[in-house]
Order: C-alpha cells, then sequence, then structure tokens
C-alpha cells in the first residue's frame, strides 16, 4: 500500500466509525502524532492537495515532500560568530505535491491567495525574478541542484504547494518559511530524480543554495528544517568540523520534557529581513568588537572563541563614532569593515553591549542545553528570560510590540520564560508555558495585546516537529 492509499484508506476508516491509528503509515504518525483530530485535519489537508494538483496536472504518479519552520529556544544573533544555536522545528510545514516532467521545466501553483502561478526553465544560471518573488526560493534550490549534478541529470517538475492556514509556517514571521520553502522543492527534485544526500550535507546543500535570493545567512534554519526530531530541540555548533574531508557541523538532539507547549506569539508587525540595515549593523558592529579584542586575544577569530568572564569594559568602549573607530582599528581592516560606505564619520556604533550580548548568549545556549536534558524547565524558563533582557537592552533588537507581547507573556502564571525569535525588531516572541494553562495563555496574551497596540496578534501552540522529507 503507498501512501495516498493510506490517507484514503484513513479517510474510509474515519468515515464508518472504524479508526484505528495503526491503519495510518507509521511515518505520517510519526510527523504528527497520534492525536485522531489532529491526524484528520492532516489527512485531509493532504488528499485536498494530491486533488489540486490532478485538477491541475492531471496526471497520476505525484510524491509529497514537506518541509517544517523553526523557531530558536535559545542563541539569538550567534550562528555569525561561529557560535551556538538551540532552535527547533516547529509543527508547522510546507508540503508540495510533486510529479517529474519529461522535459526541464519547472511549473509552479500555490494555494494561497498570495502567489501567482510561475515557471522556468532548469540551468546553470536560472534567472532570478525580482526580490521578494516566492518563485525565487524554488529556483534557489533548482539552481543548486543543477550546478551540482548538470542540466542533463535533472527533469523538471510539475508542482503545487499548500498554502492553507494553519497548517503552512506563518509569512515574514522570522519562522524560516521561505527556507521551508527551499528545503521542500529540494526534498521534491532529488526524489523525483532519484538522488540523495546524507542529512547534514543536504542541510550545507540548502543553505548555501539560498543564497540565489541575495541573502547571506547562515544554515541553521536549514539543519532544524531538516536534521530535527519529534519532541527534540537541536544543538547546533555553527562552526563547522572536517570529518573524513568533508565540511560539517556538530548537532545535538535534546529532549524537551512534556507537561509543557511552546508558545509563538507573532506581533504581526512585519520586518523585512533581507533590507535590514540594523541586522547588518548588528553584524558590523560585533565585528568590530572582535578586531579591537584581537589584539589581546590574538587567535580569537570569532567571538565565539571570547569567554565569558573576560572583562570586556577593559578592551572595548561603550560606543565610538566612526572616526574613533579609524583610528583604533588598522587601516586595512578599517576600510575593509566600512567598505559600502553606508555610515560617515560623525556616525556612532555601538560595540562593548553587542559582543557582550554575543558571548553571554553562547554561554546561556550551553547552559540551557543542560537544563533541559535535566528537566529544569523553570530554570531554563528563567534563563530564556534573561536572554530576552540581553536581546533588548544590550543588542537593541526588540520593538515596543515585542516589548509589550513579551511583558504580557512574563505576567502570565503559567509562563516558564520567553524571548524574542529570530533576529528582532518585529516577528514573533516565543515563550514556554505549563500546557494545563496554555489555552488561557493564548486568550489571554492575545487580548492583551490587542488592547494595547490595537494590532491582533497570531499566537500558536506548537511541539518540536519532525525533519523535512518525503512521505512515502
Ligand atoms: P530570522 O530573523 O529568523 O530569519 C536571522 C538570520 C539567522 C540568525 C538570526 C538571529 C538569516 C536567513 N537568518 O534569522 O541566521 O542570525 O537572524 O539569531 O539571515
Amino acid at each position: 500500500m503507498n501512501f495516498i492509499d493510506y490517507l484514503q484508506e484513513f479517510q474510509r476508516l474515519e468515515q464508518t466509525g472504524n479508526f484505528t491509528a495503526s491503519k495510518i503509515g507509521r511515518g505520517f504518525q510519526a510527523i504528527y502524532g497520534n492525536d485522531r483530530q489532529v491526524l484528520n485535519s492532516q489527512v485531509h489537508r493532504y488528499l485536498e492537495l494530491i486533488n489540486t494538483y490532478k485538477t491541475l496536472y492531471g496526471e497520476e504518479e505525484v510524491i509529497l515532500a514537506r518541509a517544517p519552520g523553526r523557531v530558536d529556544l535559545m542563541g539569538s544573533h550567534t550562528d555569525y560568530h561561529q557560535g551556538y544555536v538551540l532552535p527547533m522545528a516547529l509543527d508547522k510545514d510546507t508540503v508540495m505535491a510533486a510529479g517529474k516532467r519529461n522535459d526541464q521545466k519547472v511549473v509552479l501553483h500555490n494555494t494561497g491567495t498570495d502567489f501567482t502561478a510561475q515557471e522556468f526553465v532548469l540551468g546553470q544560471d536560472i534567472p532570478r525574478s525580482e526580490q521578494g518573488c516566492w518563485e525565487n526560493y524554488v529556483k534557489a534550490a533548482a539552481q543548486a541542484l543543477v550546478r551540482s549534478y548538470g542540466t542533463e541529470r535533472i527533469c523538471g517538475m510539475n508542482a503545487v504547494v499548500d498554502g492553507h492556514s494553519p497548517f503552512k509556517v506563518p509569512l515574514a514571521a522570522g519562522l524560516s518559511s521561505s527556507s521551508a520553502l527551499l528545503i521542500s522543492v529540494a526534498v521534491a527534485l532529488t526524489e523525483l530524480n532519484d538522488m540523495t544526500m546524507e542529512p547534514k550535507q543536504f542541510a550545507c546543500f540548502c543553505g548555501e543554495a539560498e543564497w540565489y535570493v541575495g541573502t547571506r545567512g547562515g544554515f541553521m534554519d536549514h539543519f532544524t528544517s531538516i536534521l530535527n526530531r519529534k519532541a527534540h530541540a537541536l544543538f547546533l555548533d555553527c562552526r563547522p568540523v572536517n570529518i573524513s574531508g568533508e565540511e560539517t557541523f556538530l548537532t545535538e538532539d535534546i529532549p524537551l520534557p512534556e507537561g509543557y507547549d511552546v508558545a509563538i506569539c507573532n506581533t504581526n508587525v512585519k520586518k523585512e529581513k533581507s533590507a535590514s540595515s540594523e541586522y547588518n549593523t548588528r553584524v558590523l558592529e560585533t565585528k568590530i568588537g572582535l578586531e579591537l579584542l584581537k589584539s589581546h586575544f590574538p587567535e580569537a577569530q570569532y567571538l565565539r572563541d571570547i569567554l565569558a568572564n573576560v572583562p570586556l569594559q577593559k578592551f572595548l568602549p561603550e560606543k565610538a563614532s566612526v572616526n574613533e573607530l579609524q583610528k583604533l582599528l588598522n587601516q586595512q581592516k578599517y576600510e575593509e569593515l566600512f567598505q559600502d560606505g553606508k555610515f560617515s564619520y560623525a556616525d556612532e556604533l555601538t560595540i562593548l553591549p553587542r559582543c557582550r550580548h554575543v558571548i553571554a548568549e553562547n554561554a546561556r545556549v550551553l547552559e540551557g542545553c543542560e537544563l533541559l536534558k535535566a528537566g529544569a524547565m523553570n530554570a531554563f524558563g528563567a534563563l530564556m528570560t534573561e536572554s530576552y533582557v540581553s536581546i533588548r537592552d544590550d543588542f537593541g533588537a526588540s520593538c515596543p510590540e515585542l516589548d509589550l507581547m513579551i511583558k504580557s507573556a512574563l505576567r502570565f502564571p503559567g509562563t516558564l520564560g520567553a524571548r524574542i525569535a529570530g533576529a528582532g525588531w518585529g516577528g514573533c516572541a516565543v515563550a514556554i508555558v505549563e500546557a494545563s494553562a496554555s489555552s488561557a495563555f493564548q486568550t489571554q496574551i492575545a487580548k492583551e495585546y490587542y488592547q494595547n497596540t490595537g494590532i491582533h496578534a497570531g499566537i500558536f501552540l506548537c511541539q518540536p516537529g519532525q525533519g523535512a522529507g518525503v512521505l512515502s
């Protein structure tokens, strides 16, 4: 029996009242759990997607590929300093139905209303659409595969992406919906073309593929979406290591104790990450801090190499103007760091607090992993809140709406801790809440947030989801 038969069997049993969970593919339950209502909704979602595919393309042969979004429980702005992160995959995912074509065209539909149908031809240099267009993430995966395996090795595909809430990864909220789309495409194309990659290699591959869209992000999102195990968070050391001649990254699955929900609280204040000059300014400020520290710690390559007990105030200015920094840095470094000419001499950059955040956050990730393993959830929650204060005060990456949301969340009796998810300046907060109080949390926080801001929050509860793959 193939996967689609399983789905149909499930629906038939559901209708006749003879439901037995064991009749559903084990793979499906490994992803979506055993809750009958959840399974029923997911089966419905998949069957509808398959029907849409058949209506659009009229073919029988179809595969299903999925990839979850992610949220970071700890480890903000540590990845680009080769530090540590502790994210988890969401139980919301991007799902696509896809079928192989005989030519090299890729034809795309999306059931979400904001996404127009697209098509393009596979090649070594696939022209990029305008910035922000959804098909760029599809093109990104396709071009990377063509460049690695050769144009002749890869056939085109017909595909339809499920864009329905509440299952899909919320968009533009710092939950990696774009990476999830790219990964699901890469999963579909590799499956349709009989290719395999080892999961960590695949995560690095997808991370690099995303550079096509014009951002130069790290691999955290891709590792989480691909490697995460249900009911676990994923510890990732962002310093590459060489194992048997291949560059890779060390990871560890960290179980999340039962009895708690992860509440994702979307402020609905959108941040345009690719255009975010704040993000780039933080990268610059911390790189400057590192350069200044290097004269005292010559072996340090990234802020990750500076230990949390180093008295930073001895070595770093709190703030410095670009003019002052030119005197403090050697000329070549200065020119390298300021080459894009964005700042003028009088502009002031913040140095010490930015570095203090990154260094302390690295230590918090390591401590957080130990606390989770020990089941010390209250202490883990307190550490999340400490991380929030550091992101807000030292890193300057909050915004009034995030502060209001987190303040309400922390006042709520069942909350263990809360912090900003992703880069900051909008998007989502993430809180750990006792499961018995989590529905009340949703209602209460949404109400208070609306009273304070006039904006409707998007609050949902989730559990760590299972990494990307084909359903078969
Ligand atoms: P978000 O805002 O979740 O996309 C961004 C970066 C991460 C990391 C975080 C801050 C990209 C694609 N993502 O995440 O790599 O630096 O900010 O921890 O640039």
